[in-house]
């Protein structure tokens, strides 16, 4: 059964969407527009403005001027903290059309866009509401060698970055703009966001509930657009004086190139190639769901998808047996019907290029416990696909597939499954399941990734900081962590 869409998300959605600039509703300068497709059918969903350099430049400039005239920088951390609040308020006021345009527009089940995405962004919001009034320096006791005599009042105050770029991708796109906006906010910067173009309108209805909860005109613009030009020259502009990027470890470099110019501030939260590990001693009434939570969540469209399966050799065939039957199980549908499970990938660009990776494994000689195939003819459908007997220089084990492909392989030992783990250029998770503490614990310290799991998979919290070792990334979202990221440090020195 279909869901029946709200009214106001066919109103949303049957009227060509604009650009965010200024507090006001715009058309991109060279009166362009591109079409958002329904991955479940392929059809045009929505047709929405193409910002493109001279609109960065536009936004760039009504950001700056809101950062320097106010009021959001004259504004109180606490006026600033409850409008931050107001913003999460009004996501739960209207969770059930943000869940559905989210659906709609990404494909995911309608079921998880309302358990997940859209609680989890606005528990953001109020956790860094929360923050905006606890950003603090310190006092710090000088003992100047060449001035031995003098005394001093030296402190550091933390002060915003200024005009932030913030370019997300397309898997989470409501709950991404929210990890981006909300430390921003909290500590006072003034943003453009630029959501993927697979995905804008949940972040063009975000904006209007922002303008709603009561944030400036020009605090936050939002311009949706292709990566190689509107996210390119947001990337580049010298008038942006910091970039957040969420996407791809290709163009997560390209940022790093393009913010030389000015040498913005760069935070990255990039791909993964997670290892979930599952000891002999495990629970296997958690693990074996566990693992296939891990990496089917979200159609293994995570940047933290357990997609490296690690059992112990003695429980191999029964976790890998166990993985492979749920996976058989899972209904594939479309987002918006009651009983899917799991949807279509967001684009044909995805299908492509995971449909390929399965191509490849089955020619280097992994074999197909479960899936492998392309579901269907229409939509952007793939099975649910459990690889084995792949070697650690084959394609689908080193790089990260970004669909609901996992490769299971056996280990013996704590220390060779350790070497394992880390034999990746990515950092970004990793699961550990087993009855023994202190194993685990070990394990999680020798592990070089942001994020460790101990018997649970894909739990998220504002407060739990997020990012990545290696090639996953640069510093840090959510908890207080992200707040370093959003703000400059300045000392003060006074001889008294
Ligand atoms: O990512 P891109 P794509 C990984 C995943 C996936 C692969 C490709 O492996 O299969 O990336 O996905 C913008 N300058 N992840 O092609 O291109 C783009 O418009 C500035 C992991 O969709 O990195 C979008 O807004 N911006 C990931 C955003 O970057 C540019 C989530 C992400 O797109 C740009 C998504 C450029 N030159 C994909 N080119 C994660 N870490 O969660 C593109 N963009």
């Amino acid at each position: 059964m279909t869901v029946t869409l709200e009214k106001s998300v066919e109103g949303f959605i049957a009227t060509p969407r604009q650009l965010f600039i200024d507090g006001r509703w715009v058309d991109a300068a060279s009166g362009k527009t591109f079409a958002t497709p329904d991955p479940a059918t392929g059809e045009t969903l929505a047709h929405i403005a193409e910002a493109d350099a001279e609109d960065v430049d536009r936004a760039v400039r009504a950001a700056r001027r809101a950062f320097e005239e106010g009021p959001w920088s004259r504004m109180s951390a606490a006026q600033r903290g409850r409008i931050i609040w107001r913003i999460g308020d009004l996501i739960d006021e209207h969770a059930e059309e943000l869940a559905q345009l989210e659906s709609l527009d990404n494909g995911k089940p309608l079921a998880v866009a309302r358990a997940a995405d859209v609680p989890l962004a606005a528990d953001l919001f109020r956790y860094m509401a929360g923050w905006a009034t606890k950003i603090e320096g310190n006092t710090i006791a000088l003992s100047v060698p060449y001035m031995p005599d003098a005394g001093f009042h030296a402190y550091t105050l933390r002060e915003p970055i200024g005009v932030v770029g913030q370019i997300i991708p397309w898997n989470f796109p409501l709950l991404m703009a929210a990890w981006k906006l909300g430390p921003a906010l909290a500590t006072g910067n003034v943003v453009i966001l630029k959501p993927a173009e697979q995905t804008p309108l949940s972040a063009l209805r975000l904006a209007e509930l922002i303008a709603e909860a009561g944030v400036p005109d020009g605090v936050v613009n939002v311009l949706p657009g292709y990566g190689e030009t509107a996210g390119a020259a947001l990337a580049a502009h010298d008038g942006v004086d910091k970039i957040a990027f969420t996407g791809s470890t290709e163009v997560g470099k390209l940022i790093v190139h393009a913010a030389a110019g000015n040498l913005k501030k760069v935070t990255l939260e990039l791909g993964g190639k997670s290892p979930n590990i599952v000891f002999e001693d495990a629970d296997p009434e958690l693990a074996i769901p566990g693992a296939a939570n891990a990496i089917f969540f979200n159609h293994g469209q995570c940047c933290v998808a357990g997609s490296r399966l690690f059992v112990h050799q003695s429980r191999f065939d029964e976790v890998v047996e166990g993985v492979a039957g749920i996976a058989r199980g899972i209904r594939l549908g479309r987002g918006l019907d009651a009983d899917t499970q799991m949807g279509p990938l967001v684009s044909d660009e995805q299908l492509r290029r995971v449909t390929g990776y399965l191509d490849s494994g089955r020619s280097e000689g992994a074999r197909m416990v479960a899936g492998g195939e392309r579901h269907g003819e229409r939509g952007y459908f793939v099975q649910p696909t459990v690889l084995t007997d792949a070697s650690p220089d084959m394609k689908v084990v080193r790089e990260e597939i970004f669909g609901p492909v996992v490769v299971a392989s056996p280990f013996s030992d704590l220390d060779e499954i350790a070497r394992q783990a880390n034999d990746t250029s990515f950092g970004l998770g990793a699961g550990i399941w087993t009855r023994d503490i202190s194993k685990a614990h070990l394990l999680a310290r020798k592990i070089r990734a942001g994020t460790v799991w101990i018997n649970c998979y894909n739990v998220f919290d504002a407060g739990l900081p997020f990012g990545g070792y290696k090639q996953s990334g640069w510093g840090r979202e959510m908890g207080h962590e992200a707040l370093e990221a959003y703000t400059e440090v300045k000392a003060v020195c006074a001889q008294l």
